[in-house]
């Protein structure tokens, strides 16, 4: 089994990539990413050297590049992670968003259209679903929810979704599509909100909490989310999206006063902000249908989870300090200055 994992050098591509080389170790994981400000070839020096590991750095909006990859792999499945992923970035500058959600995804789907493939995998997000009322505790996500969207992030990644359905409906490639909720844990970018909490308490910097950090995020640990994906790719049925999430439900205001009191910092440090354009309120999944057709379930309760990301911060300052020194500062400046 030949598997391309674009966007492998991410926080969920990695993460998903360690997953598969671990538990298929007959199985040849290729890594396609063109290194954006977010991926990070450090991340997977682990497994540079694993004779079933390689990793092309090209872009999957580069039709060329992209072809070239399937002559020379002969990919059984693609499992499409690579994109735009942050939200208040797509509130700047929608149009990077366009290009590698929407037409990325595109151009590796028509790849496989040419080539032929066994599976196709649409890494997507409950954010296509829009919000839910802070009211409503009662109501929940699922596959049949319309889609609604609010960001220009979201906008684009529902706008893939819908292609990736049409070319199961139009050309019949076999594609399955899942949705999942909020990730944390190891190699998270700092520009999100649990990492970034931890890294400014830890240097005693403000803690920018928009809004008034009522809204409400249904968190995973990232681990559980590759293995549903790795169910959905062996076991789920072609042409169905996958909802995931584990009812993990927390006000961002809480998960902040949790880090605090984790590294045994003040609450003085957080820092109520002005609010995210169009915030949504609360995202909260039903994750009824992959555990009743696939068995899955999240493993990992967030009590635990978040202890182990804050340890895993603690430990790996090697990791996150090139990139909270370099570039991504300039980014820091500018998103926070005039809050
Ligand atoms: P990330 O921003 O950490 O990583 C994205 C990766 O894609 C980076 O390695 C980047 O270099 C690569 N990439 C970007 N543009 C590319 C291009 N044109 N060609 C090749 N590679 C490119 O993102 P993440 O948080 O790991 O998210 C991965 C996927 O999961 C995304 O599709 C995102 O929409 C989805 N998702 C994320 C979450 C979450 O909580 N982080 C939740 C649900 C769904
Ligand atoms: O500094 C901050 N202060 C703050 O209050 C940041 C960065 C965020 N927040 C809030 C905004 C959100 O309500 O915290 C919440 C989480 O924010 P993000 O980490 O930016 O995540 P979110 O916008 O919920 O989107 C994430 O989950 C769904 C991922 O980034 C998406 O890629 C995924 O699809």
């Amino acid at each position: 089994m030949t598997i391309i994992v674009t966007g492998g050098a991410g926080f969920i591509g990695s993460n998903f990539v360690f997953h598969m080389l671990n538990k298929y170790p007959d199985y040849r994981i290729i890594c396609l990413d063109c290194l954006t400000y977010a991926g990070n070839l450090s991340t997977l020096e682990p497994v540079m050297d694993n004779p079933n590991f390689r990793f092309v750095k090209e872009s999957i909006t580069d039709r060329a590049a992209v072809e070239k990859l399937f002559e020379e792999e002969h990919p059984d499945m693609v499992v499409n992670f690579a994109a735009e992923s942050h939200v208040d970035r797509s509130i700047e500058n929608p149009q990077v968003f366009l290009d590698t959600n929407i037409i990325g995804t595109s151009v590796l789907m028509d790849a496989c259209r040419k080539y032929g493939i066994k599976r196709y995998h649409q890494v997507s997000t409950d954010e296509v679903y829009g919000d839910l009322p802070l009211d409503r505790p009662d109501l929940f996500f699922t596959e049949t929810t319309p889609i609604h969207t609010s960001s220009p992030y979201s906008s684009s990644k529902a706008g893939a979704d819908l292609l990736v359905l049409a070319y199961h409906r139009t050309y019949g490639l076999p594609v399955t599509i899942s949705r999942c909720s909020n990730n944390y844990g190891p190699y998270h970018f700092p520009e999100k909100l649990i990492p970034l909490m931890i890294i400014n308490a830890l240097h005693d910097k403000p803690l920018p909490v928009y809004g008034e950090g009522l809204n409400v995020r249904d968190w995973l640990y990232v681990e559980d989310h590759c293995k549903a994906i790795d169910l959905v790719i062996h076991n789920g049925r072609v042409g169905e999206v996958y909802n995931i999430g584990g009812h993990n439900e927390m006000r961002n205001i809480d998960i902040v006063k949790l880090i605090c009191k984790e590294l045994g910092k003040p609450e003085s440090l957080i820092t109520y902000v002005t609010d995210r354009k169009g915030h949504d309120m609360r995202y909260a999944i039903d994750p009824t249908k992959i555990h009743n057709e696939l068995g899955w379930l999240p493993e990992t309760m967030f009590a635990d989870g978040i202890k182990k990301t804050i340890k895993w911060y603690l430990d790996n300052e090697s990791w996150w300090e090139p990139i909270v020194s370099g570039e991504y500062q300039n980014y820091y400046e500018k998103m926070y200055a005039n809050r």
